[in-house]
């Protein structure tokens, strides 16, 4: 389904195979070496969702390669497997592996936010505008489903979708949807199939910074 132009929802894409991988190895990056861990935002409160981040670290609003706000370690590396799993994502969406700004160049994400959703997390509307890149956002989902709202790229109110995500679910935002508000109103506990062994929601965002070290 193609709910705005750029926007792209691939329900039920990934095997369960595939998400149990991905719970499985979501666990160990939130070991460390950065910790997964609720945001500090600039005016002193805390996210309600965890994040870990691989190849750069978020903190609004800025992406860095040590963690100065959690442990000061250096974020994990960027797999390569990822960046492929994003080409496969855009493959999907777009019908090629090239980000869809006329120059041809394949997709390179470089960083990946994994966030966790309680029961009770949520994600403001926001827009994500920390990257240099205009290159799309694609996102996983495993575990509980969630609503998913969909906004504009002029405020954070109407109009907006509201979508529901599910475990296995691709959404990529490329295009004029790689601006718009966006956030998480609810998740729908208990949603998840058992057998993945997860309480909760994962999200993977597969970015490209636009930065260089
Ligand atoms: C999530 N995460 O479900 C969402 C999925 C975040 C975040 O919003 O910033 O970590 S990513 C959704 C997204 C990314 C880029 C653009 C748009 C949506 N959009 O234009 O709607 O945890
Ligand atoms: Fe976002």
């Amino acid at each position: 389904a193609e709910p705005a132009p750029g926007a792209v929802h691939v329900p039920g894409w990934l095997s369960t195979a595939r998400q149990r991988e991905l719970v499985t190895v979501c666990r160990e990056w939130a070991r460390g070496p950065v910790p997964i861990r609720h945001t500090r935002l600039p005016t002193g409160g805390v996210m309600s969702v965890r994040t870990v981040c691989l190849g750069w670290h978020w903190q609004p609003y800025r992406y860095t390669r040590t963690a100065d706000d959690v442990n000061g370690a250096r974020v994990a590396g960027f797999p390569d497997w990822l960046a492929e799993l994003g080409r496969e994502a855009l493959a999907v969406s777009y019908g090629g592996t090239a980000v869809a700004d006329g120059s041809g160049r394949p997709y390179a994400p470089d960083t990946a936010l994994v966030n966790f959703y309680d029961g009770d997390a949520r994600m403001g509307m926001h827009q994500d505008k920390d990257e240099r890149s205009g290159a799309p956002v694609v996102s996983l989902s495993v575990g509980d489903t969630c609503v998913f709202r969909f906004g504009n790229t002029a405020n954070r109110g109407r109009p907006y979708t509201d979508v529901e995500l599910a475990s296995g679910d691709l959404f990529v935002f490329g295009g004029p949807s790689r601006f718009a508000y966006h956030g998480v109103p609810r998740v729908l506990p208990g949603t998840a199939d058992p057998a993945l062994g997860l309480a909760g929601r994962l999200n993977i965002t597969l970015r490209e910074t636009g930065l260089r070290d």
